[in-house]
C-alpha cells in the first residue's frame, strides 16, 4: 500500500498533519513483557543489561514489528537511564518497580547531580538507534524517547514509584528555587539526549511526562511549562516531530499544547474528539484506547477501536495507540484485533 510519499513513514506524515491512506498504529510499551519472545530474552539479561548491549536492544526493539504490522518501532530503553550518569543509583527491585538509592532530598543534592555528555554516557542507546534504523524498512518509523523533567524529578525525589507525589510537591512548594534548578538540569539532559537520538536516526521523538497529570493547571504553568518549552524548541530545531505524552491530563490539555509538541497524547479518560478540539486541530493527537479493553472479548475491542476511529473522523494527524502502556498480561490476539480493526477502518485522511 502506498502511504503517499515514498520513503516517508505514515507516522511522520501523521505528525505533520499530512493526508494518509490509513491511520498509523503502534503501542506504547510494545517491546516488553506481553511478548513471550521478550520474556525469553529477559531470562538471560536484566533490563539494564539489555539497554547496555546494542545487539540485544535492537533484537528486542524489532520483536513487535516481526509479529505485528506496525507503523513504528520504539527504541528499547527506559526513561530512567539518564539518571545513572547524573549520579543517581538505579535498580529494579524484583524486576518490578524502579528504585533510586541516591536521589534528591535536599537542595545540595540538586547541585550534586551531574550534567554529562550524552554521546558518551548514553552511547549504547544512540548506537542501538543507528543499528535499528538501518534494520527497519523505510516505511516503519523509529521512535526515540526520553522522560520529561517533572516525571524524572518525581522518581529522584520519591526514590521510586509514587501514588500521590507528596514528597515531590512539598519539595516544589518549599524549595521552589532548587526545584526549578532540578527541572532545568533535567530539561537540559532530556533536550540533549533527544537531539542526539534524532541525529542517530530517530524519525520521531516522544517525551513521556507520565505523571504530570497529578499537578493542577497553575502548578503546571509555573513549575513545568517553561522547562517543557525549552525541550520542544530544541527538538523542533533538530528537525524531527515530537509527541508530548502524559496520563490523566484532561485538566491540562491547553497548557500541554502551549508547552509544545506536534502531537499530544490523550488517555482514555477523555473522548478523542473532545481532547482534539481542546489541543486544537493544528496539532495531531495520539491515543486513546484504554489498555484494559484488551482484556475484553474481540467484539468489545473492535467496537471500542472503531469508536475512536469514528471520533477521529479521518482528520489528518491521528495516531492510533493506547492511552497508556500495554500491560504485561495482555493477550497477543487482542493486539491483533486492534491492528486489524485500525487497518480495516482507519479511513483515508481527507
Ligand atoms: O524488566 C522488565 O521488562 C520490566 C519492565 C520495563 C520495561 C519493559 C521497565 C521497568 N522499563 C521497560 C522499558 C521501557 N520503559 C520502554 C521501552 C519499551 C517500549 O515502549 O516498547 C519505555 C518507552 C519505557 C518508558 C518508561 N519507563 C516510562 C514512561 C512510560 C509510562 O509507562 O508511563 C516510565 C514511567 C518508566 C519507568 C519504569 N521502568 C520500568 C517500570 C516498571 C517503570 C514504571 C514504574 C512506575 O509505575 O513508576
Amino acid at each position: 500500500m502506498n502511504n503517499g510519499t515514498p520513503g516517508t513513514s505514515r507516522l511522520v506524515r501523521a505528525c505533520r498533519l499530512q493526508p494518509l491512506d490509513r491511520t498509523p498504529v503502534w503501542f506504547m510499551r510494545q517491546a516488553g513483557r506481553f511478548l513471550p519472545e521478550y520474556r525469553r530474552i529477559r531470562e538471560s539479561y536484566t533490563l539494564l543489561e539489555i539497554c547496555a548491549q546494542p545487539d540485544v536492544t535492537v533484537e528486542v526493539t524489532l520483536q513487535p514489528t516481526r509479529r505485528f504490522e506496525l507503523d513504528a518501532a520504539i527504541i528499547f530503553a527506559d526513561i530512567l537511564l539518564p539518571l545513572v550518569p547524573m549520579g543517581a543509583g538505579l535498580s529494579f527491585a524484583n524486576n518490578e518497580g524502579p528504585m533510586i538509592n541516591n536521589g534528591v532530598e535536599t537542595v545540595n543534592d540538586v547541585e550534586r547531580l551531574r550534567t554529562f555528555e550524552v554521546r558518551e554516557e548514553l552511547a549504547s542507546t544512540l548506537e542501538s538507534i543507528r543499528l535499528t534504523r538501518r534494520a527497519l524498512p523505510a516505511e516503519t518509523a523509529l521512535i526515540g524517547f526520553a522522560g520529561a523533567p517533572f516525571t524524572l524529578a518525581s522518581y529522584l525525589i520519591e526514590g521510586g514509584t509514587s501514588k500521590r507525589f507528596v514528597r515531590t510537591k512539598s519539595f516544589m512548594y518549599r524549595e521552589t528555587e532548587a526545584f526549578h534548578a532540578l527541572m532545568r538540569k533535567l530539561a537540559g539532559v532530556t533536550q540533549n539526549y533527544l537531539v542526539a537520538q534524532i541525529e542517530a536516526g530517530a524519525d520521531v521523538v516522544q517525551v513521556f511526562d507520565s505523571w504530570v497529570g497529578w499537578l493542577g493547571p497553575d502548578d503546571y504553568r509555573d513549575f513545568v511549562l517553561p522547562h517543557m518549552r525549552a525541550i520542544f524548541e530544541a527538538v523542533h530545531a533538530a528537525g524531527a516531530p515530537a509527541i508530548h505524552f502524559g496520563v490523566d491530563t484532561g485538566g491540562l490539555l491547553e497548557r500541554i499544547r502551549e508547552a509544545g509538541g506536534d502531537v499530544i497524547g490523550l488517555d482514555w479518560r477523555i473522548e478523542l474528539d473532545e481532547g482534539w478540539r481542546r489541543v486544537g486541530h493544528d496539532h495531531g493527537v495520539q491515543g486513546n484506547l484504554d489498555p484494559a479493553v484488551l482484556f475484553g472479548p474481540a467484539g468489545a475491542i473492535e467496537q471500542r477501536t472503531r469508536a475512536i476511529l469514528e471520533r477521529a473522523a479521518s482528520r489528518p494527524g491521528h495516531i492510533f495507540n493506547l492511552g497508556h502502556g500495554i500491560m504485561p498480561e495482555t493477550p497477543i490476539e487482542s493486539v491483533m484485533t486492534v491492528i486489524e480493526t485500525v487497518h480495516a477502518h482507519g479511513a483515508a485522511s481527507r
